[in-house]
């Protein structure tokens, strides 16, 4: 016997939801605005994905979602399932013209107690919008609440939009190499937290990371070996095409940076007419900087700083070419301003934006290239009265390899010790006296002298970069580190789930 009302109440179960609180949950980066509604959506087997039809991007934005979902939490969520008759609770993808989401990665969420409902320009932006999502979801289930397990998501409005365009970390390949998957699981990690670039340092004294096809002994010889002497490695270009992939389905853009015409050891003893400094080079396994360089005054360098320029960009969709231009101390100042006005034309010809670290300032460069301020004040004022736009990655704060404490396994402490709060409580925001609007963006590198396999990367990256994901992320008003640090601890379960080795700082509360 079937009443109707009973029928509708096994099918469709009506549950009591628990009163909840939207803005009080763990979210990181923080979003610009949130509405607590107090109810709850009960995710659960009933629920269904639902995306705007023929828009690029939005249907695997969804399959994402489902993907990860089903990781959580084991459910089989139907994407786009045209079958179902009956609609229990569903999540909806859409693409809004709206123009209160003015900006490609901003987004709306509206969580309803029967639906789900993510708005966005771009697939970007709806992207960006199903992390906060995948945050809300807990990590148990309840199954009390109702005669089936649900996961009850807290009801409310989310309003977002990034602070800054441009919010990345920097993995050097150089000193260590990262196999590929490796730098997968390190770009899965970032994503989840809403950064948008990673950086790669594929060259350095100590190996060359990259295949390039026209000068072959540059891996075979400049990628053999690493610091400590093990055997270093090098991607294919289908390797790097594969991270960029992987990258790219994240909405997370790759900056390859070839470091020139310092660090450029490995490069000059695979094809010694690089070399500017008279000395025969060797392979070199130790971690000081400085001692390399090009020979900036012959043109057989610049055609093979043009086939490597090519090469690496012919394979980057980004639009972003790092040349390095650090540390050069071995480069007469003259020959050194000479070799970044060049490659700065070459970058350009493919037509690829130049980043540089702070030093390239102080070239005849473009308003166009952009310069990455990690040591200098003075240079990175040049970059602003030259016009450019400046990436914030200060070594004190922002580098995460430097130690935590005297007592950090792993690491360096040139630059600072940099514990939890001191890499979060900074202001990026005018920084050193930089305009707001010369602000690109910030970075996070992350250097691998000290670092030979993923769990040291993530012993040094984690917890500190998820502060940076937030310093790039949320506006200062919605910073704050008594909040901050209750969040971190919160993604104790996410960061266990995801086998990820961080460092357990005592200064958090870890759940
Ligand atoms: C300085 S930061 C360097 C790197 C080192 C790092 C170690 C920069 C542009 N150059 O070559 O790996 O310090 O912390």
């Amino acid at each position: 016997i079937c009443a109707f009302y009973a029928c509708t109440a096994e099918r469709k179960p009506r549950i009591n939801m628990p009163t909840t609180n939207l803005a009080a949950e763990g979210l990181i980066p923080k979003p610009l605005k949130v509405i607590s509604t107090n109810s709850a959506f009960a995710l659960d087997k009933f629920t269904a994905i639902y995306t705007a039809k023929g828009d690029t991007g939005f249907q695997e934005v969804a399959e994402f979602l489902a993907n990860k979902l089903a990781q959580k939490t084991n459910l089989e969520i139907p994407v786009n399932d045209e079958s179902l008759q009956t609609l229990e609770r569903v999540i909806y993808i859409n693409k809004s013209d709206s123009t209160d989401i003015n900006t490609p990665e901003a987004y709306q969420l509206y969580i309803n107690q029967d639906s789900i409902i993510i708005n966005a320009n771009t697939a970007e932006g709806a992207f960006r919008g199903i992390q906060t999502l995948r945050q809300l979801v807990p990590h148990t289930s309840n199954d009390t609440l109702a005669p089936h397990t649900i996961w009850p998501v807290p009801t409310g409005k989310i309003t977002d939009n990034p602070a800054f365009e441009y919010r990345g970390s920097m993995l050097d390949v150089a000193r260590h190499f990262f196999s590929v998957e490796d730098v997968k699981k390190y770009i899965d990690i970032l994503a989840y937290y809403k950064i948008n670039v990673l950086h790669l340092h594929l060259s350095d004294d100590q190996g060359w990371r990259i295949e390039i096809k026209s000068w072959p002994k540059l891996t075979e010889i400049g990628g053999s070996t690493e610091v400590g002497g093990e055997a270093g490695g090098f991607y294919t270009q289908e390797d790097y095409k594969e991270i960029v992939r992987y990258a790219a389905e994240r909405y997370m853009t790759v900056v390859p940076e070839i470091d020139m015409p310092g660090h450029t050891n490995a490069a000059s003893v695979s094809y010694p007419f690089l070399n500017g400094n008279g000395k025969t080079p060797e392979l070199y396994e130790g971690i000081e900087v400085g001692f390399s360089t090009f020979d900036t005054r012959k043109d057989t360098v610049y055609a093979f700083v043009d086939d490597v320029v090519r090469e690496i960009s012919e394979i980057t969709p980004g639009p972003y070419f790092h040349i390095g231009g650090d540390e050069s101390h071995v480069t007469k100042k003259d020959d050194y301003i000479y070799f970044v006005n060049r490659v700065e034309k070459i970058v350009q010809k493919y037509g690829k934006r130049m980043i540089g670290w702070d030093e390239v300032a102080v070239a005849d460069i473009d308003s166009t290239s952009i310069s990455q301020w990690w040591a200098s004040a003075e240079n990175a004022k040049k970059a602003v009265e030259k016009g450019m736009q400046v990436i914030v990655s200060p070594a004190t704060r922002t580098y995460l390899d430097m130690k935590y404490d005297t007592l950090s396994k792993f690491g360096l402490h040139w630059a600072a010790y940099i514990p939890v709060d001191s890499a979060y409580i900074w202001t990026p925001e005018g920084y050193g006296g930089i305009p707001r609007e010369n602000i690109l963006g910030i970075e996070a590198p992350l250097w691998s002298e000290t670092i030979s396999n993923i769990d040291e990367l993530e012993y040094l990256a984690f917890p500190r970069v998820i502060g940076h994901s937030e310093l790039s992320w949320s506006i200062p008003e919605n910073r704050n580190w008594e909040d901050y640090k209750v969040r971190l601890a919160n993604q104790a379960p996410f960061l266990e789930r995801m086998d990820v080795k961080y460092y357990p700082s005592p200064l958090i509360d870890w759940k």
